[in-house]
């Protein structure tokens, strides 16, 4: 470790202990060392699948079949996976801290693997393992529902490479309660809004006293609302902590600045921790 992330390191477990109430906000990066390909770069899931194809409400009606292979194999990825160090330490950081509250973009369900206490964690984009009826009629909604495949003819998709091919939508999980409504995981696609009730309580939490730090793990912060909750934690004098594997100049820039005009670590307002979540928020964490 260099003289200055040991500086760096050093001021932010010092601001860490001194805060009373802390966000984060994690993504796909956190689960990357668990061995779950994240979204958007390399290795980024919409590599071989275009995202507008696959995770919108439109792309579903057009090929319900496509889109249920895709979630089909992230399914099966996600159930073989395991929790890894960071999923962990956020964990723990939130048992001793009542004040602590993980907004998770992640649909892998490895934070609650991990024991994330379920009254700190909102899972902002919903869940692999939950399921809903799409027909109008019907408010069928199932969660924990972690069987693979989840009918016979799904069983083809159990690798998110694995090659595409037709199955019938009779062949495709259909509701029980009404017998014919299609079922559709309950994920949060482009174009739908977040869960009412998780928009709620992530609301109640930032206006009712000051963060007074936010983590953001793991995420390229480019999908909306989600990624406005930093800029809201900032404009309410709370800091900010990034940790990615790639970090890009706007996320180092309010560092850089401050150590130029102080000359010191102490006040600054941003750190970024560069590398693999898995290793360093259980070291900034601890
Ligand atoms: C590592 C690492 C390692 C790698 N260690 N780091 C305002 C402005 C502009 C647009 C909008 C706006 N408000 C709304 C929009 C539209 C849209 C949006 O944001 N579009 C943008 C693309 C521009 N938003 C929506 O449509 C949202 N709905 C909405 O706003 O509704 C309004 C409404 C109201 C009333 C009625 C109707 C509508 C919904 C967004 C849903 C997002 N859904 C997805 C799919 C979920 C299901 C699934 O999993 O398939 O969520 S898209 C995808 O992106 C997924 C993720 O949760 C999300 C975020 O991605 P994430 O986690 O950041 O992953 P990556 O890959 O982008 O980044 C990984 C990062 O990790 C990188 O930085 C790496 O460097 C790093 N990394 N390895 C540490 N080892
Ligand atoms: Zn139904």
């Amino acid at each position: 470790m260099t003289a200055s992330v040991a500086a760096s390191l050093a001021s932010f477990h010092a601001y860490l202990r001194s805060s009373k109430r802390i966000l984060a906000l994690v993504g796909a990066g956190l689960s990357a060392s668990s061995g779950l390909p994240t979204f958007r770069g390399t290795g980024g899931l919409w590599r071989n699948h275009d995202a507008m194809e696959l995770a919108t409400p439109e792309a579903f009606s057009n090929d319900p079949s496509l889109v249920w292979q895709f979630y089909s194999a992230r399914r099966a990825a996600a159930l073989c996976a395991m929790p890894n160090k960071a999923h962990y330490a956020l964990a723990e950081l939130a048992k001793c801290m009542p004040e602590f509250l993980t907004l998770t973009q992640n649909v892998d369900g490895l934070s609650t693997r991990a024991n994330h206490p379920p009254d700190q964690l909102l899972h902002l984009h919903g869940s692999l393992f939950s399921l809903k009826c799409t027909s109008f009629y019907c408010d069928f909604q199932e969660d924990n529902n972690f069987t693979h495949p989840l009918t016979p003819a799904l069983a083809i998709a159990s690798e998110v490479s694995a090659p595409y091919r037709h199955i019938q939508q009779a062949d495709l999980p259909h509701c029980p309660k009404c017998n014919t409504g299609l079922l559709r995981p309950g994920v949060v696609w482009f174009g739908e809004p977040l869960p009412w009730r998780v928009v709620q309580a992530a609301d109640d939490f930032i206006s009712s006293g000051k963060v007074d730090l936010i983590l953001v793990i793991g995420t390229s912060g480019t999908v909306y609302p989600a990624a406005g909750y930093v800029d809201r934690v900032r404009m309410q004098g709370g800091k900010v902590a990034v940790f990615n594997i790639d970090i890009d100049e706007s996320d180092s820039e309010d560092e850089l600045s401050e150590v130029e005009s102080t000359g010191s670590y102490a006040n600054r307002t941003t750190w970024t921790f560069e590398g693999d979540a898995a290793e360093w928020v259980p070291i900034a964490l601890e």
